[in-house]
């Protein structure tokens, strides 16, 4: 996603986050005191082992609570190395294929796909899309590119070897947001808490999940990637990369990528927000980027 310049904001993004914000980084720091492995056994518990008696031990234990969802680990990261990248690409789509970094861009009028250098953030190749669509998110299956577009409900197709847009496309319900691949398919968020798997022929729904955290439905899930069985989705208007179960949709671990851009000026902070996630599978890298960020990164995660 989206929003045009300057467009108004929605307060359910900033919601979401400060939830998240404020849950995880408590959950954090309960989950050192609490975690059943390592705590002692609460007051209760002793006085029951200090008992013979059955029925106070059964007693006592009705005031054991009930035990809690498995919390989310937190990560934090390390850059590895640091990237010129586009200032005028409004980041929707990245990804990593056969030793070249892809990316998608949005704006309607801005929109493309592109193949990019690395090193220098050189655009080798681009392919400029209808001015009147919207360009969201990237995904390479069965020698074609996927592009998603925000609210016209059309996928776009490209041959993967010269991007050449292909005759005809594929349409979806609803708004499309990111996309990536996985064994099953294709994997689609579109701004709620649900993430489809879709049949590349057709983009026909397979399943779909519902992304929660502890049960709280987690939306605004935006690019995505595929990552060692996870998909990975960072939320909009924040620093904040989900990393989801694709079986339940449960968040397995939260990465806050605060202070990745630094002092770095953006046009439009409200706007040129962190959006961008690729993974090279055999050099084991990851990158990240966003809206007309000056770099791209590469970073390793650490557990905090
Ligand atoms: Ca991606």
């Amino acid at each position: 996603m989206n929003s045009p310049h300057l467009g108004s904001q929605e307060p359910s993004a900033l919601t979401a986050t400060a939830w998240l914000l404020v849950a995880g980084l408590a959950a954090c720091a309960d989950g050192e005191r609490m975690d059943p492995a390592v705590v002692e056994p609460s007051a209760p518990g002793k006085e029951a082992a200090a008992s013979d008696s059955q029925e106070a031990a059964e007693e006592a234990s009705e005031d054991v609570p009930p035990a809690k969802p498995a919390e989310p680990r937190l990560y934090t990261y390390d850059v590895v190395a640091r990237y010129p990248h586009d200032r005028g690409a409004y980041t929707q789509g990245l990804l990593w294929l056969d030793g070249k970094l892809y990316e998608s861009t949005g704006q309607r009028g801005e929109s493309s796909l592109r193949i990019v250098d690395l090193e220098t953030g050189e655009v080798q190749k681009k392919r400029d899309i209808d001015r009147r669509l919207f360009g969201e998110g990237l995904a390479a299956v069965n020698g074609l590119f996927y592009m998603l577009t925000w609210k016209a409900g059309q996928a776009l197709l490209f041959d993967i070897n010269t991007l050449r847009p292909l005759s005809y496309g594929y349409s979806y319900p609803g708004e499309g947001w990111g996309l990536t691949t996985c064994d099953e398919g294709l994997v689609m968020s579109d701004g709620t808490s649900q993430i489809r798997f879709l049949d590349p022929k057709g983009m026909k729904p397979i399943r779909s999940i519902q992304v929660s955290d502890r049960g709280r439905p987690i939306d605004q899930l935006n690019e995505l990637e595929w990552i060692r069985g996870e998909i990975w989705a960072n939320l909009w208007k924040s620093n904040l990369i989900a990393r989801i179960d694709p079986a339940t949709g449960k968040v397995n671990a939260w990465v806050d990528m605060t202070g990745l851009l630094g002092t770095e000026r953006v046009n439009y902070p409200e706007e040129d927000v962190l959006n961008g996630i690729a993974w090279d599978e055999e050099g084991e890298r990851l990158f990240l980027t966003g809206k007309r960020w000056p770099y791209l990164y590469q970073v390793e995660l650490r557990e905090k």
